[in-house]
């Protein structure tokens, strides 16, 4: 076998960094994606995402010729399908999320039309368990002409794998080649084909397993980490209420050689952590009690701070008896969905400043390093300030996000605020 061509489907924080990292090896790399606004960006030899290295490697790539972007498929040797697996919307909160696979779907079927015997498609996007089978079975409704695995084994003329990424945003680019490679071929030579194609440019082990399994893997990564991470928010709440502090506790438990608790915070967020979950939860709503837990105990942490802030907001208007909510200032410190990163998608430090700006504090003031403008969305409701500014008079200085900024900040500069601190930087922790 040999993959001379190499078709990455979906240009986003994983397809194109995939994509820059086959063309870095001198593979002819042809992206896919529908947004004309990406691949006019990319053929450009710029980048439409943030990701540290990136835009250096995509401007070489496509300076020599190794990567272009399109926004229909072209036949190639193998193709990696890199786009999103959403939920639909819910009914309402109490429901479970319901994955919405349409996005597999489109790109499976933009796809059949330019598959040729011996091609190799693997999907890397994060996936309920069934998935890349799912997508086999749709690959294989357009082209009757091909065989596929589900009907024809190790036989086929389409081999067909699911290999999920995990790399670490921020970290993209060494983490594609250092970390360790799950296979899930659907069959044998499905996963041998794969190897071949990884073997371009990842260092790490390449592990070979079924699709299922390797559906599976990716979820219970990401799963493990939300169940502990709950058990850190879930102790920070018991030792709020019994007045000990949750950061010398975890401190101490960590002592111990077999304990390792993770950090609380203001909850959970990201594109991943707090979402992949559900893909579990919705396969198997009856067994998964102990994940479904988890979620909602990090899906509560957001509104716990919320609540401290009120109440910080009573502490503050019954010691000061002449002043209302009007006088009063609020800062918050962090907007990002975690530390020393831009990115405020599903962010809990964005939502909880969200909701803190409906209760019509004289000011609310947000503090992040990493922006250098609010969206224009959150434009009304908040005023980005430097850390200077917020310190200076305000009232509540709510630490929503452990960025480096933030723990070189003088504590006794401070002292006049209430501090709510979700990160356990400045006061030990939430008080
Ligand atoms: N968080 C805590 N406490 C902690 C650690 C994290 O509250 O002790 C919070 C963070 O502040 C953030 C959220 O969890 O809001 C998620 O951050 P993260 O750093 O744990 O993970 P992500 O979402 O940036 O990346 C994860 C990684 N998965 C694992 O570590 C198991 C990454 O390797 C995956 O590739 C990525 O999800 C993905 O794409 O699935």
């Amino acid at each position: 076998m040999s993959f001379n061509t190499i078709s990455v489907v979906g240009l986003g924080y994983i397809g194109l960094p995939t994509a820059a990292m086959f063309a870095s090896k001198e593979k002819k790399v042809i992206g896919v994606d529908v947004n004309q606004h990406a691949v006019d960006t990319i053929n450009a030899g710029k980048i439409h995402i943030v990701e540290p290295e990136l835009d250096v490697m995509v401007k070489r790539a496509v300076d020599e010729g190794f990567l272009r972007a399109t926004t229909s498929p072209e036949p190639a040797d193998a193709f990696l399908i890199a786009v999103p697996t959403p939920f639909l919307p819910i009914k309402d909160q109490d429901s479970i999320p319901k994955p919405d696979l349409s996005y597999i779907k489109s790109a499976a079927k933009a796809v059949a039309k330019v598959l040729k015997k011996g091609d190799l498609v693997i999907l890397e996007s994060t996936s309920p368990v069934g998935a890349t089978e799912q997508m086999s079975t749709w690959l294989a409704e357009e082209r009757s002409d091909l065989s596929f695995p589900q009907t024809h084994g190790e036989d086929s003329d389409i081999r067909i794998a699911h290999c999920p990424e995990r790399v670490l945003p921020g970290h993209v680019v060494r983490e594609l080649v250092e970390n360790d490679r799950v296979i899930g071929g659907m069959t044998n030579k499905c996963s041998e084909a794969s190897i071949e194609v990884y073997r371009t440019f990842v260092e790490g082990d390449c592990v070979v397993t079924n699709a299922r399994t390797a559906e599976m893997a990716k979820l219970t990564e990401n799963s493990s980490r939300d169940v502990s991470i709950a058990f850190a928010n879930e102790l920070s709440i018991i030792c709020d209420k019994l007045d000990i502090d949750v950061w010398e506790l975890i401190n101490l438990a960590n002592l111990h050689p077999r304990v390792n608790i993770l950090q609380p915070g203001p909850g959970v967020g990201g594109h991943c952590i707090a979402v992949d979950p559900w893909f579990i939860i919705f396969k198997t709503p009856d067994e998964s009690r102990l994940i479904h837990t988890a979620r909602q105990v990090n899906d509560h942490k957001p509104h716990w701070v919320i609540e401290k802030v009120k109440l910080a907001l009573a502490d503050f208007l019954s010691k000061n008896q002449n002043k209302t909510i009007k006088d009063v200032t609020v800062a918050c410190f962090g907007l990002a969905f975690k530390p020393n990163i831009d990115d405020l998608r599903e962010s809990p430090a964005l939502n909880i400043t969200k909701a803190l700006a409906t209760l019509n504090f004289g000011n609310l003031l947000a503090v992040e390093p990493n922006i250098v403008d609010l969206p224009d969305s959150l434009k009304n409701d908040i005023e980005l300030v430097s850390i200077d500014s917020a310190i200076d008079g305000s009232d509540i200085c709510v630490l929503l996000v452990d960025h480096a900024e933030f723990k070189l900040i003088d504590k006794a500069m401070l002292n006049n605020a209430i501090i709510i601190d979700t990160k356990g930087i400045w006061c030990g922790g939430v008080k």
